[in-house]
């Protein structure tokens, strides 16, 4: 009896071998390279773009990393490595797509237009350079190898967002769009998105926001694939006491409103986050924090009413210290870090801990380890497949390649492991309250989707007969249509209802397969 496929762990599995096998067909169906030459560049066009899915389909899970300029995104990518490499000043690079991959010796490949490549070394600091040699217009994007262990099981797409400098929109649609054309095609070569919101956006904005996730071509944001963050949670209010709740609120509100394109929205402090995990608060600066917590607490709080004022007013810690401190820690984070060395007196490293739990950070790796890197194969498997669709449409109608794929394709969609999918995205939604669920029909949807081995799912003991397993699967199939056909259930409600009777069919399935091998089932 084939047992369930256990929860995918890191990389591609089962579903994207089969989908890179389907690609094999299709390029070993087209010849050696240059048979091609006569068809046109519209099949050499397909061919390449298959190749980028089969290349991409061995890579491990690609999170691009999508919202404005300035938003915190190169931060943010700089706090997930814990390692301060992307650059988020005004250098040149921040205007580039850079791919960042596990890779030594460490470099910098430039990627021309024309798909001309040079390589160049990190900087001295571990930073991208800040001269790439070559006009960035020539250049399409950067693949940066790092030998960073965050890289193992996952490529990051740092986009640069949309630059006020960019002509490729009227203003209007590029209000609504909120990202410029590289950052979306990049975006569409990912597997998963990690959208990064700033507390600026006003809270009509909807629909503007339902757009920024759905306008990325080809890759459709959904709350399986795609997570936000509301980044620079530390400058929603002055209070240091009032950060966490309001941030908290104002999170919750944008998930509200993005329901459908992402799971969840975690407030977080990218600044603080990149500080403290890519050991930038170094004791020198944490000595400075004692020295100004020292401080009377009506001269501390004047140093804290604007950045000039923390810079520039006359007490005994160097200017030059308190620019460096802001700069790693911004106000909210010098005042957070101050309250608590005077509170208590603890060591650098329980301070560095208290920072860390303010920022969010754990809470994103978390949510990140549980909604894209378990579900890897599955996840990376749609965008191929998505990808290949697309494909399709470029190779003539009367291309028999053309034919092949598609019905690959359609032999791929129909694959129980594909279901996998499907049943994610159903406890998505009842964790995250999109659906009401009795509660015996919630812990029967955690089972299915959960347990590992066939009979556990079926809520059966191991051993049980074919008999029962298949009428546990009958009646868990008839439980759940009972649900969707309720006139209660709403949109959400008969999905779920859907995917857990498909669930149960299919389990019927295999049972009855296993215990009558060649038969097949009335
Ligand atoms: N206060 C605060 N500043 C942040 C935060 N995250 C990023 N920044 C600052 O915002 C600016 C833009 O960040 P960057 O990561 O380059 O934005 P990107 O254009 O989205 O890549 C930089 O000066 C960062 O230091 C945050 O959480 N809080
Ligand atoms: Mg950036």
């Amino acid at each position: 009896m084939r047992d369930h496929p256990a929860v995918s762990t890191v990389g591609g599995g089962e579903l994207c071998r089969a989908v890179s096998a389907a690609c094999d067909r299709f390029l070993d169906a087209s010849g050696p390279p240059g048979a091609e030459s006569d068809e046109g560049a519209v099949v050499t066009d397909a061919l390449a773009a298959v190749g980028e899915v089969r290349a991409g389909l061995a890579e491990p899970l690609r999170v691009a990393v999508a919202g404005r300029v300035n938003a915190g995104k190169s931060t943010l990518v700089n706090a997930l490595l814990r390692q301060r490499v992307a650059p988020t000043d005004v250098s040149e690079c921040t205007r580039l797509v850079t791919w960042y991959r596990y890779g030594v010796p460490e470099r910098v490949e430039v990627v021309g237009h024309d798909g001309g490549r040079h390589t160049l070394p990190l900087g001295g600091d571990g930073r991208l350079p800040q001269n790439l040699g070559v006009p960035v217009a020539e250049v399409s994007h950067l693949d940066v190898f790092v030998s960073n262990d965050a890289l193992r099981d996952l490529v990051l797409i740092d986009t640069p967002g949309l630059s006020s400098t960019n002509q490729e929109f009227s203003q209007q649609t590029r209000d609504l769009l909120a990202v410029d054309l590289a950052s979306r095609s990049a975006v569409s070569s990912a597997d998963a998105l990690l959208f990064v919101l700033t507390p600026t956006l006003r809270r009509d904005e909807q629909d503007v926001l339902e757009a920024f996730c759905g306008t990325y071509d080809g890759f459709s944001a959904s709350a399986l694939n795609a997570v936000a963050v509301l980044n620079k949670a530390d400058t929603i209010v002055d209070d240091p006491v009032e950060m966490l709740p309001e941030a908290r609120r104002l999170a919750q509100t944008y998930a509200d409103a993005l329901r459908s394109s992402v799971s969840r929205v975690v407030p977080l402090v990218s600044l603080v986050a990149e500080t403290v995990d890519a050991g930038l608060l170094t004791e020198r600066l944490i000595d400075a924090l004692r020295q100004l917590a020292q401080l009377p607490p009506e001269v501390l709080r004047s140093l804290s009413l604007s950045a000039d004022r923390f810079v520039g007013m006359d007490v005994a810690i160097p200017s030059a210290t308190r620019a460096e401190l802001l700069e790693r820690l911004d106000l909210l984070g010098i005042e957070l870090s101050t309250a608590r060395l005077r509170d208590a007196a603890p060591s650098s490293g329980a301070l560095l801990d208290t920072l860390r739990g303010l920022s969010g950070i754990d809470d994103l790796r978390q949510l990140m380890l549980g909604a894209f890197r378990r579900q890897s194969d599955p996840l990376k498997a749609a965008s191929a497949i998505g990808a290949l669709e697309r494909t399709l449409f470029l190779l003539p109608e009367s291309d028999a390649r053309r034919h092949r794929l598609h019905d690959d394709l359609e032999e791929l969609r129909l694959d129980p492991a594909m279901h996998r999918l499907n049943e994610f995205r159903a406890l998505q939604d009842q964790a995250e309250g999109r659906v009401q669920l009795p509660p015996e029909l919630a812990g029967d949807l955690r089972r299915v989707v959960l347990a590992e081995h066939l009979h556990e799912r079926l809520g059966q003991h191991e051993g049980a007969d074919a008999a029962t397993l298949m009428s546990a699967a009958g009646a868990g199939a008839s439980r759940w249509k009972r649900f969707g056909n309720d006139a209660r259930s709403g949109p959400f409600e008969r999905r779920t209802a859907d995917a857990l009777a498909r669930s149960y069919e299919l389990m019927w399935q295999s049972v009855a397969d296993a215990a009558q091998p060649g038969s097949v089932p009335s």
